[in-house]
């Protein structure tokens, strides 16, 4: 029993200092963003009840009965005045779920719900689910659309890796209650499918990333846009590509889009992730682009490379080399959080601004494509700094 109260104090304490600690905010050198010090959620911060067995019989030495691996990519939206968070936590067992946090600030301090999400299936039970996007429609609902994978049941035997990925709904009023509506019907495998915010021409408008496999974007072109009817029973009839993949660029192998993009006077800015392929493997990166107001299947706005790369210790974890965000808020004062996870293992956040958000994407160059024309485009810019009396 010693053991048993020992190990608790301590494993209480250390929690609370974790889940207490303030962020602090780093020096920014691009401009763009300011990185924090710590990530916001860790599978550490996953409450104690959540993963100890708090009985002294049953649990003399005070160990961990269902551990936590990561708590990654995760959905946002600003909530009764706080952010809150649908985070995706994967046990120790491999299978994601959700769970909602909130803070009021959005850096630190999170607050879990008593219990993660019990989502509730169709029946076609999920095997995993995960990588929410949430977004407050103008018919008054909030949607979470996710990823939900099954085993391919054209797998050959022996074949345990395959599966079908395709796009689940689910909504919600008071981010407590989710009703779950019925999957995507895509000609398709999805993953990365994202509602905007608002009716187009009467219709939901979906962002997709069409794929041929369960990895491989394959045929698929790119992030793709389609207009459905209704969420209850949404069907992809025809797509067309809003940004394409591009050979020898930053989303060469695959792309997505990230949350639903933020409306500002010139255009909706969006957040995607973009995928290329080395020697080591997949690197993800994050990328910015605009579209018009009216229309925002249409690109008018392509900064060149990439927005937030993985940096030092975010370069490693479960899946190193990426960076993925699938959330951001922005906040009544034009200020704007970035939620990204790092190596599908943790959290972070990212602050910026509207305007500098405005400024980053209509401002930086677009890729050139050639080694040629992007040395002539830096020389543009040192010799019209030649000219800056500020050198
Ligand atoms: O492992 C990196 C990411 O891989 C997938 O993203 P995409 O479909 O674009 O390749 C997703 O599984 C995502 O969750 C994961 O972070």
């Amino acid at each position: 029993m010693i053991i048993f109260d020992e190990r608790r104090k301590i494993v209480i304490k250390e929690h609370k200092n974790l889940t207490e600690r303030k962020n602090r905010m780093l020096f920014s050198k691009n401009g763009w963003f300011e990185r924090y010090e710590y990530p916001v959620i860790t599978a550490d911060h996953i409450p104690l009840n959540w993963r100890y067995d708090f009985n002294k019989e049953t649990n003399p030495y005070f160990m961990e009965r269902l551990g936590i691996n990561a708590v990654f990519n995760s959905g946002a939206i600003e909530f009764n005045g706080e952010v809150y968070l649908a985070l995706r936590v994967e046990g120790l067992d491999r299978k994601s779920f959700f769970a909602i946090a909130h803070s009021k600030n959005g850096i630190d301090n999170f607050i879990f719900n008593d219990e993660p999400v019990l989502l509730p299936e169709t029946a076609d039970p999920d095997v995993n689910v995960y990588d929410m996007r949430l977004v407050r429609h103008e018919d008054g609902w909030i949607y979470g659309l996710f990823c939900t994978e099954r085993k391919d049941p054209a797998a050959a035997p022996g074949d345990l890796s395959s599966a079908i990925a395709q796009c689940g709904i689910c909504r919600t009023k008071d981010m407590n209650h989710w009703e779950r509506l019925p999957d995507l019907i895509s000609p398709s495998q999805q993953r990365n499918v994202v509602l905007h915010p608002e009716f187009v021409d009467g219709k939901y408008a979906l962002y997709t990333r069409p794929q041929d496999s369960f990895i491989d974007a394959g045929s698929g072109g790119g992030i793709g846009w389609a207009l459905v009817d209704s969420m209850l029973g949404a069907e992809v009839e025809s797509s067309s590509i809003v940004d394409p993949r591009v050979y020898h660029t930053i989303k060469e192998s695959k792309n997505g889009q990230g949350p639903a993009p933020i409306k500002t006077s010139p255009g909706w800015i969006h957040l995607a992730h973009g995928v290329r392929n080395t020697a080591a493997g997949l690197r993800y990166v994050l990328y910015l682009f605009a579209t018009d107001n009216n229309s925002p299947d249409k690109v008018i706005c392509r900064p060149g490379g990439y927005f937030i790369a993985p940096e030092g210790d975010e370069r490693t974890g479960d899946v190193s080399n990426v960076v993925f965000s699938n959330g951001w808020v922005c906040r009544e004062n034009g200020d704007v959080l970035i939620y990204y996870a790092s190596s599908d293992t943790r959290l972070h956040v990212a602050s910026t601004t509207v305007e500098r958000l405005k400024d980053y994407v209509f401002n930086t160059p677009e890729d050139p494509l050639t080694s040629h024309k992007c040395v002539a485009q830096r020389i543009n810019l040192i010799r019209e700094n030649a000219k800056a009396k500020s050198l």
